[in-house]
């Protein structure tokens, strides 16, 4: 095997093994976060698991998310826009907002009410698993 064909088929197995990871990881999410078990988050499911993350990541136990608390889970820019009042921390109600925004961008029919493991595996469910669990 030349070194273009190794490099070629390394990547692509990691590219597979990343994909197979990632629905992995929502399958996985999904059976933690559906409560009542009809195979699909909701948004009151979404909130519940939301509300557990709001806890364990505020460290400081100060009632607010600052940016540190949220590494690895919301990016710069995201953070900006789910702080309105620009205080520098997502309180609760910010945080609840982010999630349910976050909820209905991943919903494939609008309106659904609903995400199922399809919408969970594309970038704005995703993101909404980073918030939730
Ligand atoms: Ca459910
Ligand atoms: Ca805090
Ligand atoms: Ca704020």
């Amino acid at each position: 095997m030349n070194k273009f064909a190794q490099a070629f088929s390394i990547s692509a197995t990691l590219v597979l093994l990343t994909g197979a990871m990632a629905f992995a990881d929502s399958s996985a999410a999904l059976k933690a976060l559906d409560t009542d078990k009809d195979g699909t988050i909701d948004l009151k499911e979404a909130e519940a698991g939301a509300a557990k993350v709001f806890k364990s990541l505020d460290t400081d136990n100060d009632g607010t998310l600052d940016a540190k608390e949220l590494a690895g889970r919301l990016d710069a820019a995201g953070f900006k826009a789910a702080d309105p009042d620009n205080d520098g921390t997502l309180d609760e109600k910010e945080y609840m907002a982010l999630v349910e925004k976050t909820f209905k961008a991943a919903e494939l029919k609008p309106g659904g009410r609903t995400l199922d493991l399809k919408e969970l595996n594309s970038p704005a469910g995703q993101a909404l698993l980073k918030l939730i669990q």
